[in-house]
């Protein structure tokens, strides 16, 4: 097959949001308008958090305003000791540590595995201390950590599990939704997201008891008019943001029909270059098609940086989503790191991972052209 290289004239980015017919969310923000219920709880909100609770195959999911804050409450629900350590891992977005540090907790960071970029097991257990009190594992691009490993560690240790699945909506392992494994279940519905809600994000959990907390941190720990028991917070989600959410509801099947084809179309043709490895899920799980990550190994004539600019120079953004480690940031030091934990996978897969544009109305000419040039440069 021949790829046409062709410069786009409009940046293509990583992603580009979700977002239903502009009449449809019009009359959604009317209603909204002439009801005058706007945030704590409305209609739409109280009805996207239920069809929620069933798309996600969770016993229980609560909506927060955004993933941050919810992540943030899910690690102040489980009452963890003070200044206890939580292992993550460093090869995820910001939000991820943060969240354990805004809690007063300290992360330390754990390895990856080379084939799904997800927490290493074996490094999990290195990095164990007396102050361990949980692990935080994020499923990476929607690749699941190895759950039922991370549960017989927890076990083993008696550690809490948190998991964060802001890149893995409606993702099953074995038929099960994604958000049963564990203690709780972070989900975000950012605008990059498959699933928006402009902002957005929820819990899911099995255990019935973390409803009252959980509802109870999203409000500012108000009980009644007269009573606040908890440092609690604003995460509340508002109408709008719902609203749009149940919009987008409907067509989030329909969105991930269209990145399997593109993802068709970039492995077929990334698996005849040699020096490009594309990640695979693992045949017991269902992809959330939320990024396309590949990697470029040392035998692919150029580096993964240069070939980030050369195809910047055709106006395609790809990115370098987790380039640098959370384990660099300037905020994180030595006590977020084992002695004897290199981090040799995350520091290797930070300089050789690309994300590149995926979303279902990603034009095919674009693809052909980023195809091309993938070619152009591996000979
Ligand atoms: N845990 C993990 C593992 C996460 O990846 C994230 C968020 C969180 C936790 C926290 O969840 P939230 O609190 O966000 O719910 C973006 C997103 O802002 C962030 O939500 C996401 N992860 C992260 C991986 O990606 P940036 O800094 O890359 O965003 P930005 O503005 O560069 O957007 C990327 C591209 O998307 C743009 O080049 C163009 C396109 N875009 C973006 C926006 C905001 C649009 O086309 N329209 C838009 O409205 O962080």
């Amino acid at each position: 097959m021949k790829y046409n290289i062709k410069k786009s004239n409009v940046p293509i980015y990583v992603t580009r949001p979700l977002l239903p017919k502009i009449e449809d969310f019009e009359k959604e923000v009317r209603a909204i308008f002439h009801s005058q219920w706007l945030t704590n709880m409305g209609k739409k909100h109280n009805t996207l958090e239920k069809k929620l609770t069933k798309i996600l195959k969770t016993p229980h999911s609560l909506l927060f305003n955004n993933g941050t804050i919810g992540l943030m409450v899910a690690l102040k629900a489980l009452n963890l000791p003070e200044k206890s350590e939580v292992i993550t891992s460093p090869f995820t977005f910001a939000a991820t540590p943060h969240c354990i540090s805004w809690n007063g907790l300290t992360p330390v960071f754990a390895d990856i595995e080379a084939d799904t970029m997800t927490i290493d097991t074996a490094s999990i257990v290195r990095c164990i201390t007396p102050k361990t009190s949980a692990i935080l594992g994020v499923h990476i691009y929607g690749f699941p950590c190895h759950v039922d490993q991370i549960s017989r560690i927890a076990f083993d240790y008696n550690l809490k599990v948190v998991y964060d699945a802001a890149h893995a909506f409606s993702t099953e392992i074995d038929g099960k939704g994604i958000g049963t494994f564990g203690n709780i279940t972070m989900f975000s519905f950012h605008a990059t997201k498959l699933f928006n809600s402009i902002e957005g994000g929820c819990l899911t959990f099995n255990d019935a008891s973390l409803v009252k907390t959980i509802r109870n941190l999203r409000n500012f720990g108000i009980q009644s008019e007269e009573m606040v028991d908890e440092v609690g917070i604003n995460g509340k989600m508002n109408e709008i943001q719902a609203a749009l959410g149940l919009l987008n509801l409907k067509k989030f099947e329909k969105e991930k029909k269209k990145r399997a084809s593109i993802k068709n179309m970039y492995t077929q043709a990334f698996s005849e270059i040699s020096g490009i490895r594309i990640p695979e899920m693992p045949s017991n799980a269902t992809s959330s098609y939320q990024y396309y990550p590949v990697i470029i190994e040392d035998n692919y004539p150029i580096s993964r940086d240069e070939l980030y600019l050369k195809l910047k120079k055709y106006n395609i953004m790809t990115r370098k989503y987790f380039y640098p480690l959370c384990s660099d940031y300037a905020c994180y030091g030595e006590h977020n790191l084992r002695n004897n934990e290199k981090l040799s996978n995350a520091n290797k897969l930070k300089n050789q991972v690309l994300c590149l544009p995926f979303y279902g109305d990603l034009e095919k000419s674009v693809i052909n052209t980023i195809i091309g040039i993938f070619i152009k440069f591996s000979q």
